[in-house]
């Protein structure tokens, strides 16, 4: 039996807040989308991620039109702590670089987009199944999907890979092409959300002997942290109480003290990796977000790296659409990867800072110490990582 055509531009796979930001700002700009999607709605709200907005994913969100709870319920940051026990460093993104983030969840921004495509009447089909993408090297692509059982394939001129590190639009483009680059860390970051204060107005980094903690927020009473893990833990090793108690360890006593603490709602825990995949186009598909690229959460990057691609996407098919110029188009994977690379440097350099490597030797488990004191003393150091932390221009 033939296929249920749906014919359209830009066929994006995967609506994480990649294929949704594309799809929004495109139909913005007049250029028709169709999204498809492995998990249902609910699933991709159910997740707890990302959780900071550099200036650059603001300014994309506003562009978008879906920037009004984020300006309502969102928390303008103008610096974070750094910490090593009882020494705290303030990073003043305002004084030094005269940016701020945003503090508003990845899970909310994914709600707005959802919001906004409902709106546009974007075609989007959710629990889909079996996605082959072909004929990338024919005028018109094809990605052949099983959705509520019925085969259905979508006719576009491009298809965009928005489907995150597991997804198949990368592993569509040919391993004599792609370029692959991987460093995995040996532990993982054990996360739990809770309804409490958060423990400070700012986000602390925090360094300790016992390893690497985070204190984040979403709003004044949901608090997000985490604590560096070995890989071996399970979520099931740790109770609530034992979460709390290692959590106080690694933070500054005086932060330890006032800490709320409470039941979590929600505790999981995510390995880290630095990945990149080159180049980010082939043929008539391209790659944004996570299908590209993975980046360990200590510098804030994924979320935002992700808006980054999805800009120059954008800019690139407006070209295409509206002036006849490929100029962009064929530029994209390189003027994407430039900045990739610059925030891979910056996460890998925040994750190697802050963490305990099990195999490091005493000399450089003394660097880190030794860098904190540099970093609270040279303003030069602190400007260094205010203005990657803020976000690098687009
Ligand atoms: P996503 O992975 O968000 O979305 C991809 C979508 O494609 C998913 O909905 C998936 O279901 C779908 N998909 C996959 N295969 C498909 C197929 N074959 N067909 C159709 N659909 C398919 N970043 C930060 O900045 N800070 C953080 O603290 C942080 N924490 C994270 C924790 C975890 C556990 C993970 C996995 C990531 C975290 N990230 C964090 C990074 C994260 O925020 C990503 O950068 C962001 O989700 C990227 O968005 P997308 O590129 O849309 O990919
Ligand atoms: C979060 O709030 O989830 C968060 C914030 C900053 C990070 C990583 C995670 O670097």
């Amino acid at each position: 039996m033939q296929p249920i055509q749906v014919d359209t531009q830009i066929a994006i796979v995967g609506a994480g807040p990649s294929g949704l930001l594309l799809s929004q700002l495109l139909n913005k700009a007049g250029i028709k989308t169709a999204i498809i999607e492995r998990s249902s709605k609910e699933h991709v709200l159910s997740r707890i991620r990302a959780g900071v907005l550099e200036r650059g994913t603001v300014q994309l969100l506003e562009q978008a039109g879906v920037s009004d709870r984020m300006h309502r319920e969102g928390h303008v940051h103008e610096g974070c702590l750094l910490s090593q026990n009882d020494l705290q460093i303030r990073i003043n993104f305002k004084e030094l670089t005269g940016a701020s983030v945003m503090v508003y969840g990845q899970t909310e921004v994914t709600k707005d987009l959802y919001d906004a495509q409902d709106e546009m009447g974007t075609p989007r089909f959710h629990e889909v199944s079996e996605v082959q993408i072909l004929d990338l090297d024919q005028p018109q692509s094809r990605v052949c999907f099983e959705h509520e059982g019925q085969s259905k394939e979508i006719r576009c001129d491009f298809v965009v890979g928005c489907d995150g590190f597991h997804g198949v639009s990368r592993q569509t483009i040919p391993k004599s092409v792609r370029k692959e680059f991987e460093k995995v860390y040996p532990f993982g970051w054990l996360g739990i959300l809770s309804e409490t204060p958060p423990c400070d107005e700012e986000l602390i980094y925090a360094h300790s002997e016992r390893g690497f903690a985070l204190a984040s927020m979403r709003n004044p009473m949901l608090s997000r942290y985490y604590i560096q893990v070995p890989l071996t833990d399970t979520v099931e090793d740790w109770s609530d109480d034992a979460f709390w108690a290692e959590l106080k360890k690694r933070l500054p006593s005086a932060v330890a003290d006032r800490m709320v603490t409470g039941p979590s709602i929600e505790k999981s825990i995510a390995p880290l990796r630095s990945f990149v995949s080159e180049p980010m186009r082939y043929q008539s598909l391209f790659l944004c977000g996570d299908a590209s690229h993975i980046v360990p959460p200590t510098g804030a990057k994924g979320l935002n790296l992700a808006a980054s691609d999805v800009h120059y996407l954008v800019e690139g098919l407006i070209d295409y659409y509206h002036n006849q110029s490929e100029e962009k188009l064929d530029g994209y994977s390189d003027r994407a990867l430039a900045r990739v690379w610059q925030a891979m440097r910056f996460s890998w350099s925040m994750t190697t800072l802050l963490h305990q490597f099990p195999e490091d030797d005493a000399f450089t488990q003394r660097m880190q110490p030794t860098a904190l004191h540099h970093l609270a003393k040279s303003e030069t150091a602190r400007q260094e990582l205010a203005e990657n932390y803020i976000g690098l221009p687009f």
